[in-house]
């Protein structure tokens, strides 16, 4: 069996961080592990508390897991300060984690602030250039080119952002842009450095989508570890979130999180 690597925050709730991750891989068919960054109080409302863990026992516990586990990919969701991720570059580099992805978490579906703005220009100068690809939303990516999120409106617009993110060597090696609306559907913009796709689904109006970019990225890890392509990792990962979203079980009286036992393979009658 493949393995992955979670390195993120956990959420109470169930649906977004490391609960979100550690489901998504298991649905997937890989064996999840999980170095937790942080612990927030949280429910579908908000985030009512956080605790952000030493980076000396995220480092630990990064290092106890690669130590005697093979880890096939990993991935990093809410890193909170600039002192986690010298630490989580640092354990990277050492356990040789590859491939990486980079989910740049900024903020949470409810509004509360996950990182603060200097660990934000670390993780892009320290974490972008080890990831195999990096995933931000278009209010995360607006923020790493210091615009905003309504400018990242048009798939030209989210082009230009990727381009910009990616671009200029030292950066990330591929980025995907998530959540262009266009007409009826969600599209993705991914670049993989030479090349741009879009990746459209039909959007579900429901807003039950607590955990979804937490979902997408881990979908992506677990597609890397049983040895997809970046392109087809990306692609089941779209499929995935779109039926978690659909399908939703709508827990909390907040926004519900979305339902990945939904991409669960079928039993054959
Ligand atoms: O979806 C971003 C995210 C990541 N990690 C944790 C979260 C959230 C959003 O709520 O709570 C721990």
């Amino acid at each position: 069996m493949k393995t992955s690597l979670t390195i993120a925050g956990s959420d109470s709730s169930g649906g977004a961080g490391i609960q979100a991750d550690l489901k998504t891989f298991s649905v997937l068919g890989v064996y999840g592990m999980s170095a937790i960054t942080a612990v927030t109080a949280q429910n579908t409302l908000g985030v009512k508390d956080t605790l952000l863990i030493s980076p000396e026992l995220i480092a630990s516990q990064i290092d106890a897991v690669a130590g005697d586990i093979q880890v096939d990919a990993a991935k990093t969701g809410m890193l909170g300060s600039g002192a986690i991720v010298d630490a989580v570059e640092e354990a990277i580099k050492r356990n040789k984690l590859m491939p990486y992805v980079c989910d740049p978490v900024m903020i949470s579906k409810s509004g509360a602030e996950l990182i603060d703005k200097e660990a934000i220009e670390l993780m892009r100068a320290k974490l972008f250039p080890l990831a195999t690809v990096i995933t931000p939303n278009r209010a995360e990516a607006a923020t790493l080119i210091g615009s905003t999120a309504d400018e990242i409106g048009s798939i030209a617009a989210a082009k230009d952002a990727a381009r910009r993110i990616a671009g200029a060597g030292n950066g990330a090696k591929a980025i995907i842009v998530k959540g262009i609306a266009q007409a009826d559907q969600m599209v993705d913009v991914f670049f993989d450095g030479r090349e741009f796709y879009e990746l459209a689904a039909k959007t579900h109006p429901n807003e039950k989508t607590h955990g979804s970019g937490c979902a997408f990225s881990a979908a992506i890890t677990a597609g890397l570890a049983n040895r997809l392509s970046l392109l087809d990792a990306i692609d089941q990962a779209k499929q995935l979130v779109n039926m978690a979203i659909q399908y939703s079980d709508g827990q909390g009286r907040g926004t519900a999180p979305v339902n990945v036992l939904a991409f669960a393979p079928k039993a054959k009658k």
